[in-house]
């Protein structure tokens, strides 16, 4: 079994700007993954032999962004008990709403843990796996909490007009 216990899914390189975000808090947080392009539409055999071994190679976490009709994370989802999160990445047609929608609306017995739309949404799909790994991971547990920690204190207490 690898190291890698995070998949980042995504259903085309165009949404890699907003996946991006997700590996960036992962590489902060000194979590392995894997990055790959599977998309339920146009690589449906890659998304089933993705999905099929996910568990068997020790995946704890996928997250799963994409566009539009956004079928990626759900049909993950069926595939494999893996915890699924969504990423509904933003459209220019209607701002991805279309992508929330057709992630977040599973329907009951295979859930997607659904994140905000866009950057934050992958951003946060990042600090979710890690805390995720972290229940069995002391290590990693301490480094997500010293993260939010300053995460926290980078917050001023007063605005500035700067
Ligand atoms: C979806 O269609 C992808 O997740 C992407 O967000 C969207 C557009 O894909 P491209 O036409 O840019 O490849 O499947």
């Amino acid at each position: 079994m690898s190291d890698v216990k995070v998949g980042i899914i995504m259903g085309s390189q165009s949404d890699w700007p907003t996946l991006r975000e997700a590996a960036t808090v992962l590489d902060e947080l000194g979590v392995a993954y894997e990055a790959r392009i599977v998309s339920a539409h146009r690589t449906p055999d890659r998304l089933w032999d993705y999905g099929k071994t996910a568990a068997e190679r020790g995946l704890m976490a996928i997250i799963a962004g994409a566009g539009g009709a956004a079928h990626l994370p759900g049909m993950m989802a069926s595939k494999t008990r893996v915890p699924v999160i969504g990423v509904p990445v933003q459209t220019r047609a209607l701002g991805g709403v279309d992508s929330l929608y057709s992630i977040v609306q599973m329907p009951k017995g295979f859930p997607v843990a659904t994140m905000a739309i866009g950057a934050a949404g992958a951003a946060n799909a990042g600090l979710m796996a890690a805390a995720i790994l972290a229940l069995t991971d002391p290590a990693l547990a301490e480094r997500l909490d010293a993260w939010r920690a300053a995460l926290s204190a980078s917050i001023p207490e007063e605005p500035s007009d700067d």
